[in-house]
């Protein structure tokens, strides 16, 4: 089993939990620093501490307070330590910026090179880094750990696709780093172009940034016939680098030498017994420029509770894949769902190809969805046939799962949009008069 740091990867909990007290009080100690945090933590005195989860009696830091506090609000250290700056990728409302010292920016890399070398990729592998470099933080920082580790680079970012097939020819690509659906649409243009994906060299998948599903993970596999690991992150705590499957695959060990974990109800902020499913909470234990404090990610995910005892030996806790963000939840007819449900259901069918839409509107006063669904071109060979059969199994498959009927519309490959980064999967026109 390949290691980074095998004595920090491997740290008895005891000891584990012993430096997260000791970094949440020197974290505590520093945010004082910042405007934001100096007045939230009046009460709080950390001396007290005396295990990781008195961290539950300080208040919890929101997306909110991040917009609210732009541009520097949150930093502790003067600005000329300040080396880099990153952005959430969110879409709506004012951005949040991240800053980052030369010490930040050096922890972020090791993390990122124990999740590279703990899916068995190393030293002698050429890394394809296949999505956004810039202010999105999937791009460098996928960069700066892969080089720590010493692979080959090839910085390729993202789009320009058969520019992105030919460099994994030419230079013999082993690794990507990838969205799921981009890396989906790869493969498609691949087979367009005549080629199979299976023929290249690649050997090791990395794939986040978007929910996906189990079923969407064994699907790439399948197409390249690769292993492919998940992986979580989000800018406020760094970006990729936070949680990483292992070889194992049985979840995502989280770093908890630098991020302290809690699952909350999304409702109450109550926290939830070990294995629930609620909303991850993560205090940052190694930052410098800018700590965060009981973070609210928005992400839906449970701990794995089998004693933390991973057969690879780690003992950092692992979560299961992310459900969604708690507000990609959808009420359709009075029933939650989420898009990974339907997902989950759509992989399962060898016929249904790469991309699927998700459309909710309201007809005579009532909601309606609609699961428009790329097929594959052999579908569409004129047996009616098959396609009626294949209709109704979909349907009956998802109402089973969500517990709402959808209306199935089959199309062509390539006849719904691409996204090049985070894929757009519902159109919601119900709120429109
Ligand atoms: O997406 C960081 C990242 C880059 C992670 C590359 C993994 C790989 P943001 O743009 O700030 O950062 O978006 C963070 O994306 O809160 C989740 O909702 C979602 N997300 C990230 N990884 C996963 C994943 C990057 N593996 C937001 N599964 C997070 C599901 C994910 N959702």
């Amino acid at each position: 089993m390949p290691f980074w740091n095998k004595k920090i990867e491997t740290l008895p909990r005891d000891e584990l939990e012993e430096l997260q007290v000791k970094r949440l009080k020197d974290t505590v100690a520093r945010c004082r620093k910042s405007r934001f945090y100096r007045k939230r933590l009046k009460d709080v005195d950390e001396s007290l501490f005396t295990s990781p989860m008195d961290v539950s009696i300080i208040p919890f830091t929101t997306k909110d307070d991040l917009r609210a506090n732009y541009d520097f609000g949150l930093v502790t250290v003067p600005k000329e330590e300040i080396v880099r700056m990153h952005s959430s990728s969110g879409t709506t409302g004012k951005a949040t910026v991240i800053f980052h010292t030369r010490k930040d920016i050096e922890t972020w890399s090791e993390l990122v090179a124990r999740c590279i070398v703990m899916t068995g990729a190393c030293k002698t592998d050429v890394f394809q880094n296949i999505i956004s470099y810039g202010m999105f933080t999937g791009g460098l920082g996928l960069h700066y750990g892969a080089e720590k580790v010493g692979m080959l680079i090839i910085p390729s970012g993202v789009g320009n696709t058969k520019r992105q097939i030919q460099l994994m020819k030419d230079f013999n690509t082993t690794v990507f780093h990838a969205t799921p659906s981009y890396i989906l649409y790869v493969s498609d243009v691949m087979v367009h172009e005549g080629l199979d994906p299976k023929e290249f060299d690649l050997r090791i998948g990395f794939v986040g940034a978007e929910p996906h599903s189990e079923q969407t993970r064994q699907r790439i596999e399948d197409i390249y016939d690769i292993s492919v690991f998940n992986s979580y992150g989000m800018s406020e705590l760094n970006g990729p680098g936070v949680a990483f499957e292992c070889e194992e695959k049985s979840g995502m060990h989280l770093w908890e030498d630098s991020y302290l974990l809690e699952v909350v109800d999304p409702n109450t902020g109550e926290a939830l017994a070990p294995g629930e499913e609620g909303e991850l909470v993560v205090t940052t234990l190694s930052r410098e420029a800018m700590p965060l404090l009981r973070y609210r990610t928005g992400d839906l995910a449970r701990i794995i509770d089998d004693g933390d005892k991973c057969s690879c030996g780690r003992r950092h806790v692992r979560i299961s894949r992310i459900k969604g963000r708690c507000d990609d939840m959808l009420i359709v007819k009075g029933v939650n769902l989420y898009p990974s449900q339907i997902e989950d259901v759509l992989m399962r069918f060898p016929e249904v190809a790469t991309n699927y839409q998700i459309i909710l509107e309201r007809v005579s006063s009532l909601d309606s969805l609609t699961v428009r669904v790329e097929l594959y071109p052999k579908m569409f060979n004129g047996d009616l046939r098959k396609l009626k059969k294949l209709e109704v199994d979909i349907t009956k498959s998802i109402q089973d799962e969500i517990a709402v009927r959808p209306r199935i519309e089959f199309l062509e490959p390539g006849s719904l949009p691409r996204s090049e980064g985070k894929a757009v999967r519902v159109v919601d026109t119900r709120g429109e008069i």
